[in-house]
């Protein structure tokens, strides 16, 4: 990059055309097609049709478990999970270092969100922290995989034994990543991945709740449907709702499957390069610690220097559309600031981390200029940050 002029102070951008962090992964567009025109045709379009038969058996074989239910979103996943599995206003234990969804299913369900510190290298549920926060009114303990990283899965499941509490895992990051060889879907009482347009795998809207467990999946099933017991029952047990996926989201999510292996191979190939290049005593390029899908590229920024929002300033004027991801963190959002948690890691992770572009659309050309930018913004951090604080007061 040399002494090239950056975009935020007023060079041509990078990039004409965005380089996005979440741009869908749609590689087989005719077999897509090919298969939603085909539920089309059949005017079977919802209702526990044959694709969502279909990718649910795909989704048992890929991960090994028995049992997959798909629903409309990951949101809605966490929802039926906690309403299958937890008693009524009981607390449950969450990080803060996640997407809004996590705790907000909860709440919108009544529960009570207690917030739990994470590690400073894995970013995931500290289980010294979440130890520390059970108590009598502790209904369950939901740990997010938080970039496709697992939990610290055995410590979180001997806390969970040991109170007779439910563990369940947000798993949204982590379809196809894999903990102690086993895949990511199989651990907990149950699983819930989002395949939502922005993830690396996704049915447009969708997701899907994975479970070892017979008579849990046997709930949620119901759950998703109404309460209606059974196939063409009439009679309703329990409370549900709808929650189901459609045939047409089923249909391209049977597609994309198939492309899985190969959106790994890139999103990894993309890591990689950025590994290569992003090395510097400011800069950490975040190590997924498993079998990753690497659908996520973060960044994070050490020292007093740089800073992830001005960098995501400078990337952004170059067309980089970088992500602050769960920056805030989720208790520092107006609808949950009626409580003061201390949670020094959470607040240090979400100050430093910033996510760079990967996936199928992006190419090793682009990742080298994105590099190129970053490093130029780390070396120059100090400058930058003045000629901003100057363009401040006199702009
Ligand atoms: N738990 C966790 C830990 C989660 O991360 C999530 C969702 C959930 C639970 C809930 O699952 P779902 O109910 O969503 O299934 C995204 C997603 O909306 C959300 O699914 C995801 N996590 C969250 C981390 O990120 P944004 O704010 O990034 O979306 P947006 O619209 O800003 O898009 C990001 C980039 O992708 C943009 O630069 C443009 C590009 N894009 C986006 C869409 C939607 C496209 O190119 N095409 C598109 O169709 O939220």
């Amino acid at each position: 990059m040399g002494d090239r002029e950056l975009a935020i102070f007023g060079a041509e951008p990078a990039f004409k055309v965005p380089l996005c962090v979440g741009k869908p992964n749609l590689v087989s567009l005719p077999k897509i097609l090919a298969n939603v025109t085909h539920v089309l045709e059949s005017r079977w379009l919802t209702n526990d049709g044959p694709c969502v038969h279909k990718l649910e058996q795909d989704i048992c074989r890929r991960l090994n478990v028995a049992h997959c239910i798909a629903v409309a979103n990951g949101t809605l996943g966490l929802e039926l999970a906690v309403r299958a599995l937890v008693s009524e206003g009981a607390e449950i234990i969450v990080p803060s270092f996640t997407f809004i969804a996590t705790p907000n299913a909860l709440r919108w369900q009544q529960y009570k969100v207690v917030f739990a510190d994470i590690d400073l290298i894995t970013h995931v549920l500290d289980p010294e922290d979440v130890a520390a926060k059970i108590t009598e009114r502790t209904g369950a303990i939901l740990g997010v995989h938080v970039w496709g990283t697992p939990c610290a899965i055995e410590p979180l499941t001997d806390l969970a034994c040991k109170h007779g509490i439910p563990l369940i895992f947000d798993a949204a990051h982590a379809f196809c990543t894999e903990y102690d060889w086993r895949s990511i879907g199989n651990f907990g009482a149950c699983e819930v991945f989002s395949f939502h347009a922005t993830k690396f795998f996704n049915t447009v809207e969708g997701g899907a709740i994975t479970t070892n467990d017979a008579e849990l999946a046997k709930d949620l099933r119901e759950m998703r449907n109404f309460g209606f017991v059974g196939d063409n029952s009439h009679n309703v047990a329990g409370i549900g709702i709808n929650a189901k996926m459609s045939e047409v989201h089923a249909a391209i999510g049977i597609a994309n499957l198939v492309s899985v292996t190969d959106f790994i191979q890139q999103n990894t190939r993309n890591y990689l390069e950025y590994r290569k290049f992003l090395q510097h005593e400011s800069l950490h390029v975040y190590n997924v610690n498993s079998i990753s899908n690497h659908q996520y590229v973060v960044v994070e920024l050490i020292g007093d220097d740089v800073s992830a929002d001005v960098l995501e300033r400078v990337l952004r004027a170059e067309n980089v559309l970088a992500r602050r991801y769960f920056s805030p963190p989720c208790r520092l959002m107006d609808s949950y600031s009626d409580e003061y948690w201390v949670l020094p890691v959470t607040e240090q992770v979400a100050k430093r981390t910033l996510v760079l572009p990967t996936g199928m659309s992006v190419s090793l050309k682009e990742i080298d200029i994105v590099c190129q930018i970053v490093l130029y913004y780390v070396e120059h951090a100090a400058e930058i940050a003045t000629k901003l604080a100057e363009e401040n007061n006199y702009g």
